[in-house]
């Protein structure tokens, strides 16, 4: 298995999924989108759009929307539980984060049509001892990350379908962000019946074991 330090904390394994799992992965997406299916966060406050699409499993989910962000236990519009994490993204944390307690929340996003993320910190989990994991499927995408501070000097890395990026240590409150997103570098999502794009999940544990 390929591993290759970006950063103190930082991991990235290229091709972490093999094709075949990556068919795995989606169809158990497909599944999870007809229980919970997309929906478009809004900025806290001013309750602008994301170009962003989300979705979650597990026992809880990230939710944004004028009243902040935050985990919650149910879809924001259909108020239905989250359907359960599938057991390839559990082994992948048993394999790539085998120290830290299991995941509870898995942040399904998605990329079409010129969507983006701008440069964040994720540090809405209220311990910051495990790391996040992070999937991709779909289109490659180039993922900017920096330091701790905002201005801190960032680097570039491309994200394509199967890898697989460890993010903890001292690079957990990193800012990091997708400048953009190669349109048509895959045919992986047309499987799952979506119109290109890309999926990014990311795997966190947000209470303290
Ligand atoms: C993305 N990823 O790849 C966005 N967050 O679409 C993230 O925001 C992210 O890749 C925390 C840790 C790893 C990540
Ligand atoms: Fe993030």
């Amino acid at each position: 298995m390929t591993r290759v330090g970006i950063k103190p904390g930082v991991t990235y394994h290229p091709g972490y999924l093999s094709a075949d799992q990556q068919g795995v992965l989606l169809a158990a997406l497909a599944a999870i989108l007809r229980e919970a299916p997309f929906f478009t966060p809004r900025m806290p406050r001013t309750g602008k759009p994301f170009s962003v699409r989300m979705t979650n499993c597990g026992k809880l989910g990230w939710v944004s929307d004028e009243g902040g962000y935050r985990y919650q236990e149910t879809h924001p519009e259909t108020g239905r539980p989250w359907p359960a994490m599938p057991r390839i993204l559990i082994a992948a944390w048993q394999e790539l984060a085998p120290e830290a307690p299991l995941p509870e929340a898995c942040l399904v996003n998605y990329y079409a049509g010129g969507a983006r993320m701008s440069l964040h910190q994720d540090r809405d989990e209220q311990d910051f001892g495990a790391p996040v994991l992070s999937l991709s499927l779909g289109d490659t995408a180039v993922f900017r990350i920096g330091g701790t501070a905002r201005r801190d000097p960032t680097t570039s890395l491309k994200l394509s379908s199967g890898d697989a990026l460890v993010f903890g240590g001292p690079a957990r409150l990193a800012f990091h962000g997708i400048d953009r997103v190669l349109t048509g570098s895959s045919t992986l999502l047309a499987q799952a019946g979506l119109d290109g794009g890309r999926i990014n999940l990311t795997l966190r544990r947000v209470s303290p074991a």
